[in-house]
This record gives structure tokens, sequence and C-alpha cells, in this order.
């Protein structure tokens, strides 16, 4: 059976990109059909500027939500990352094998330093070798197959190249994972800058539907949503990212095309109506679900801690082979 594994980083409050970008497939899909693991990936949330009261809530509120989604302990492995150490282990070694420059590269350091830098803060090393610590996350576990949305395509590259290098200098150790991307939202925009990526760390709320915004916020944002010159539906992310932005949403909501979706609306105000319903019935019981499972904490702590038990398992093999491969004495 194939391995899968994703996460999903604290940072804020998820949002309906990171549904339907990744999260949607890993319970509808991936635990049914692969031995996966879902991960919030803590670690990586201490990369930014961070208030560790607020990881820890927002820690609990994503494992929270994974369950919500429909993850089931009974199928798969559903853990926080800084539970195991091996990926921090892993990751040295991986330090190791990646290059300054190909961190360098990386489009989300890029973003992301230079939004730091804009508030006048300094850049965090961490947040320079995050994408070696997600090639560790990945690469602990034999992954196979990783799933998730546009944005993370350049950091599973990476994670491709360092494990390729790692087994040709050092003998073979690490399975080379591909990455799988939903057929449409892959990359769902913000509604308030629709040639942005919608990102739970964004700042402009109203162009962020949260999973857990009430019904009435959801209608206002959609409502509300930029759209772009002209009055046609059309399917244009370049000349329309807008209105495409919508129609992608709404057939992610509906299993549709969005260019078929098209033809189907006359005005801007039914699309923006039906996507809004779409969204808010796509969100009701996720959100039924998450108040169930915030009334019972100690289920939600019990499926962490086994989970963490049987990650533990699973990656300690491959990275005890990667150290002795690299070159380290073992402990005896
Ligand atoms: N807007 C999006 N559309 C489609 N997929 C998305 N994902 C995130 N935003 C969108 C996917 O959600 C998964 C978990 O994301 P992450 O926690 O690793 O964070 P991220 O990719 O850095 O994006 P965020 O949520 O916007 O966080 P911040 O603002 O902190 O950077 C991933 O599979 C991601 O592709």
């Amino acid at each position: 059976m194939k391995r899968v594994f994703s996460g999903i980083k604290p940072t804020g409050h998820l949002t309906l990109g990171n549904y339907l970008g990744a999260m949607r497939r890993w319970s509808a899909v991936d635990q049914h059909e692969a031995d996966a693991l879902f991960c919030v990936v803590d670690l990586h949330a201490l990369t930014v500027d961070h208030d560790p009261g607020r990881v820890r809530r927002l820690s609990r509120q994503a494992a929270t939500l994974l369950l919500a989604t429909g993850l089931d302990p009974q199928l798969c492995t559903v853990f926080v990352q800084s539970h195991v150490d091996e990926h921090a282990r892993l990751s040295y070694l991986l330090e190791c094998v990646a290059t300054d420059g190909e961190m360098r590269r990386m489009i989300q350091y890029k973003e992301k330093a230079a939004a730091e830098r804009a508030r006048g803060g300094s850049v965090r090393l961490s947040l320079l070798t995050y994408p070696v610590l997600m090639a560790a996350d990945i690469l602990a576990y034999g992954t196979d197959e990783v799933p998730v949305g546009d944005d993370q395509t350049q950091h599973v590259e990476l994670t491709r190249d360092v494990a390729v290098r790692f087994n040709q200098r050092y003998g073979r150790t690490f399975v080379v994972p591909r990455t799988t991307h939903p057929e449409v939202a892959a990359r769902v925009m913000n509604l308030q800058d629709p040639t942005s990526k919608m990102g739970k760390s964004d700042d402009v709320g109203p162009g962020v539907v949260y999973l857990l915004d009430e019904p009435e916020a959801v209608r206002k944002k959609i409502m509300r949503a930029v759209t772009d010159s002209g009055s046609e539906v059309v399917h244009d992310r370049e000349a329309r990212p807008g209105v495409s932005n919508l129609l992608e949403i709404l057939a992610a909501c509906e299993g549709g095309n969005p260019n078929d979706l098209a033809g189907v609306y006359e005005t801007y105000g039914s699309l923006k109506k039906d996507t809004a319903e779409a969204v808010v019935e796509l969100l009701r019981p996720v959100q039924q679900r998450h108040k169930e499972l915030c009334a019972d904490p100690a289920y939600v702590e019990g499926v962490l801690r086994e989970g963490a038990e049987k990650a533990r398992e699973m990656a300690r093999p491959r990275v005890d082979a990667a150290y002795r491969a690299i070159g380290l004495l073992p402990a005896g």
C-alpha cells in the first residue's frame, strides 16, 4: 500500500484554501486508499514571529479540525510534529545535504522574508531552513505521495532533489516522493485580492473564509468578493481572476468544472449567491463535528498521543538508517 504524508501549519485559523487545496482530499480519498499520516506541523509555526500561547491553541484547534473534516484514527495516523523527535533529528542530516543556494531560491522564503523585513522584524534562520524540515517530515516516513495545494509544489520538488542526492551519496535510504494536487481549487485566491493566495496568516480578514466562520460571515465575505471589470461570467484566471476564483470554489464544492459552470451564470450576483450557499453547506458538517470534538478534548488528546507513538515507530528505523549511512557512529 502506498504511503501518504501531509501537514498543516498552525500559523492562523484554517481556511477554505487549506480545506479545498488539501484537507478535503485527505479525508475523502487518501485515508481510504493509502497508509496515510497527517500532521500538525507546529515546528514550522516557529519560523516567523509568534506568540507561544497562540501557537499552542492553534495547534490544538488544527488537530481538532483535522478530525472534524473526517479523518478517522482507525484509518490513518494523526499527530503533532513536535511530539516525534525524528523530524528534527533528520532535518539536521538533510541540512548537510541541501545547499544555501537552494534555500534562498524558494519563493515562499522570499515572500515571507520580505514581509518580515517590511514589518521591521528580522528573518529567522529557521525560515530559510524550513523546506529542509519539511523534507524531513516527508522523507522520514518513506512517503510515496504528498497531497498538497499548489503553493507547496516547489518545496516537494526540493524534497525530491534532497532525497535523490542523499541516496546517491550515501546509499539508498529514502523513497523519492511525488506531489498530488486537486483538479480544481489547487490555489484558492484571496477574495479581496484575487491575485494573491488565500492564506491563513493574511491580514486581509474579509478576503479569507475561515473553516469556523459563521454562515453569515461566509455569505458576507463571498458576496463582497472583488470581481472584475466587465459583467460576463467567464473562467480565465489571467484576465478575470476574481470571477475565476469564485467559479473554482463553486466547482470544488459541487464537483463540477469551472468552465462548464461559467456558461450557467449570467450575472456575478447569482454566481456569488450560489457560491456562498455551496460553501456554507460544505462547512456545515465540519463545524458541527468540530463543536462535538471541542466538548471532548480528552478524545483529541488520546488520538494525538497514539498517533505520535505510531509515527515514532514508523519514522525511527529510516532515520536511524540515515544516521548510519551518512557516517555517524552508532550509540552502541
Ligand atoms: N489558498 C490555498 N489554496 C489551496 N491550497 C492551499 N493550501 C494553503 N493555502 C491554500 C494548502 O493547505 C495545506 C496546508 O497549508 P500550510 O499549513 O502548509 O500553509 P501554507 O501552504 O504556507 O499556506 P497558508 O495556509 O496560507 O499558511 P501561511 O499563511 O502561514 O503561509 C498545504 O497543502 C497548502 O498547499
